[in-house]
């Protein structure tokens, strides 16, 4: 009986898939599996440029200049099928670019300071999209590792320090960098005693990465033999960080607990709240010290 009700319903659904195929239907959907990527880093480092890459292999940046270029969090959405050979996978990357620490600015410009990149961050996950499959930390192999970039870890690692799970560190602007520097390079980051000191080399549980860009002197000269060596490279780095990407199971992803989130929430405002109402905040404050100290006499 279960049998034939089973071929039955069988039988139904062919039938309807066939009658939608000769529908020529074209407003279908496919699931996506979607990869949240943060990235974070020092100003400069190249995050917007890694972020551009992804999604645009021959991509060219502008040429270095001194100021900052993100000022907020900016979302670059990309989807592609063709990822994983053989499977007809959907892939939705959500690349979250953050602005950079120790910004450097034109004089009238607003600064972020580092504590409000990190409330926006903050924000973005309380707010957003929780499920973070992978947090890069950038570093530019060109302007070596700074001072800057090791004060950033080390505050990253701070507020974060359940991360290393789903840390990765990325290495930019190695597009004409042999694998004997780029090694090297890594090395000089890890025997650094301040990342000894503060065991930074265990947070990037995700390992070390390698990215660049066709650079803009190159495609300015129009320099077609450099032009094609590096984008070699880029196309072997991004090929490598790609796979990290999907590579990662559904269920490796960052999530704050909603409590401790609520709980930064509730900070933040009660401190936003602090710095325009100073003397509203005083007072209340001095009003409850004063209550708690009667409370407790009146016990005694
Ligand atoms: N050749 C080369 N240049 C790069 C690369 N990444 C960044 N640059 C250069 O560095 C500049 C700054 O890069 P951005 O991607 O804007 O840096 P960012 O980290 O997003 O900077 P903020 O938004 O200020 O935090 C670019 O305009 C490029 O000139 C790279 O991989 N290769
Ligand atoms: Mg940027």
């Amino acid at each position: 009986m279960f049998f034939c009700l089973y071929i039955f319903l069988e039988k139904f659904n062919e039938q309807l898939i066939q009658y939608e195929r000769n529908m020529h239907n074209k407003l279908t959907f496919e699931n996506c599996t979607v990869r949240n990527i943060v990235l974070l880093g020092r100003t400069r480092v190249g995050k917007t440029t890694l972020a551009q890459v992804l999604k645009h292999l021959r991509y060219v940046p502008p040429q270095r200049g001194l100021h900052i270029r993100t000022r907020e969090i900016e979302f670059i959405n990309i989807a592609s099928t063709s990822l994983k050979e053989n499977q007809d996978i959907v892939y939705n990357f959500n690349i979250v670019d953050t602005p950079g620490f120790y910004q450097t600015i034109k004089p009238p410009d607003p600064k972020l300071s580092n504590q409000g990149i990190i409330n926006l961050i903050d924000d973005y996950l309380a707010n957003d999209r929780t499920q973070i499959h992978i947090w890069a930390f950038v570093v530019n192999f060109h302007d070596g590792f700074s001072k800057e970039d090791l004060e950033t870890m080390i505050l990253i690692k701070t507020h974060y320090p359940t991360l290393h799970q789903y840390m990765s560190l990325v290495i930019t602007q190695c597009e004409t960098a042999g694998d004997k520097a780029r090694q090297n390079f890594v090395n000089t980051i890890f025997d650094n005693p301040d990342v000894r000191t503060h065991q930074l080399k265990n947070y990037f549980g995700l390992q070390v990465y390698f990215m660049g860009c066709l650079r803009p002197e190159t495609s300015i000269a129009c320099n077609l033999q450099a032009a094609k060596s590096e984008l070699a490279n880029v196309a072997t780095m991004r090929e490598n960080f790609i796979k990290l990407c999907i590579n990662r199971k559904d269920d490796q992803d960052y999530s704050q607990s909603p409590l401790i989130l609520s709980w930064k929430l509730i900070q933040r405002l009660c401190w936003r709240y602090y710095k325009t109402n100073r003397n509203k905040c005083l007072l209340l404050g001095g009003a409850i010290l004063i209550i708690f100290m009667a409370l407790i006499m009146n016990v005694k």
